[in-house]
């Protein structure tokens, strides 16, 4: 239903993603899409490079006059930076076969594309694979992710995220969270709901960034109002819980992905581990009412008409001021790692990446379900499904008098 793809490399022009289903006849600006850019450019422990970028989107195609036209939309984000790599990133040859580009990555670093890339790749410089595995590629997921977000909002879905561990510091989230979770999210320097959390995480990245090092953390995303009934059980690749965790994972540096429960749920009793089932809630939930939400918001790969509920874990950045041992690819001999220009952590910015695979999983699986080729045929289509969830729930009461 949805197809996305992008391209760009983190010096080059800018980044390019395009993005395939989404029905005509949505309003969309491109404010929409920036303030997500905006989000994503913030959170303490970022580089130098946010300082250089203003992340604003242009659509090339599928947008006019403020609503979608039904065709591919294309978005593209100019790199800033792109000014001062234009020699290193030149697409065109150099003349002289034995020139070498300056900026050469040839120590790879630990944890990082580089090695691996190289070897698959057959490159004598780790940069013809950092360009393309640096993390700037978020910016054209966040972007689509944006599209589909408010594809979803006509919906009634509002997602949000919140950074759950950063480094050493844990926090139990408050429970309920705030409603809307990124308007109090958003507050603190790191994503963090709590205040006490926030300043020790401040203090964890000051003291990782003076000793040359990186962090990685954990964040929780949560959509509301996701209707009952996307996705399947019917098949593997249908079930949403794959499908949100094949998107999750495939962020850069994301090394987990739980729902609900996730891992802890293992060590439960099954008492213990389960969401009761009442009559009482809405017809959105087909009348379904949850005391609890362990599993996410997900039971048999469909959604329940809870909150879903997904936590990432991302690594810590793998650019090490103080670098790890590696090998010189050129020389052969034992090195350090190269250093280059980085981020101490990037894990504010993980949830809004999330939020943002969160958002396509979910424009996907409603598109699976309702169709159409606009969004009024999509509108259409959600409606009838509510009626009918509406007409089960009343034919329900009915017979119990
Ligand atoms: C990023 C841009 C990059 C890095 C970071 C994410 O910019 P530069 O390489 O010019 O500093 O700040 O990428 C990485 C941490 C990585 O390992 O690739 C961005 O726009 O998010």
């Amino acid at each position: 239903m949805i197809r996305f793809t992008t391209a760009g490399e983190s010096h080059g022009k800018g980044l390019v993603a395009i993005l395939e289903g989404i029905p005509a006849g949505l309003p969309l600006v491109a404010d929409d899409v920036n303030r997500e850019l905006r989000r994503r450019m913030q959170g303490y422990g970022r580089g130098a490079r946010m300082k250089i970028e203003a992340d604003a989107v242009e659509f090339l195609a599928g947008v006019r006059a403020g609503e979608t036209l039904g065709s591919p939309i294309a978005l593209f984000i100019a790199n800033k930076d792109w000014e001062n790599w234009t020699d290193v990133m030149a697409a065109e040859p150099d003349g002289d076969a034995e020139s070498r580009r300056r900026r050469r990555l040839t120590r790879p670093r630990p944890g990082h594309a580089d090695m691996v890339g190289i070897l698959k790749y057959d490159r004598t410089d780790a940069r013809d694979i950092l360009e393309r595995a640096s993390a700037r590629e978020t910016a054209a997921r966040v972007a689509c992710g944006a599209v589909c977000r408010v594809l979803l909002e006509q919906f009634g879905v509002e997602i949000g995220s919140h950074v759950v561990q950063l480094g050493p510091v844990a926090v139990q989230p408050p429970d309920p969270l705030p409603t809307p979770l990124n308007a109090a999210a958003d507050k603190s320097k790191t994503r963090c709901l709590d205040q006490a959390a926030t300043s020790a995480m401040v203090k964890a990245i000051d003291a990782a960034k003076k000793d040359g090092d990186t962090l990685g953390g954990v964040v929780e995303v949560v959509a509301r109002g996701v209707v009952v009934g996307l996705g399947s059980h019917v098949s593997w690749d249908r079930k949403l819980d794959g499908r949100l965790a094949g998107a999750l994972m495939s962020i850069p540096a994301a090394k987990g992905v739980e729902i609900g429960l996730g891992f802890a749920g293992a060590s439960r009793l099954g008492s213990q581990a389960h969401d009761e089932i009442a009559w009482g809630g809405p017809a959105a939930s087909g009348g379904v009412a949850r005391a609890s939400n362990r599993a996410g918001g997900l039971e048999g790969g469909i959604t329940t008409g809870e909150p879903v509920v997904v936590r990432v874990a991302k690594k810590p950045i793998s650019t090490l001021m103080r670098p790890l041992d590696t090998v010189n690819i050129e020389t052969g001999e034992a090195a350090k790692a190269q250093s280059e220009r980085s981020d101490v952590t990037a894990v504010p910015a993980l949830g809004v990446i999330a939020e943002a695979m969160v958002a396509i999983v979910l424009a996907d699986a409603m598109l699976e379900k309702f169709g159409g080729d606009t969004l009024a045929d999509l509108s259409g289509a959600y409606e009838a499904y509510l009626g009918r969830l509406r007409a089960r729930w009343e034919a329900l009461q009915r017979v119990r008098g």
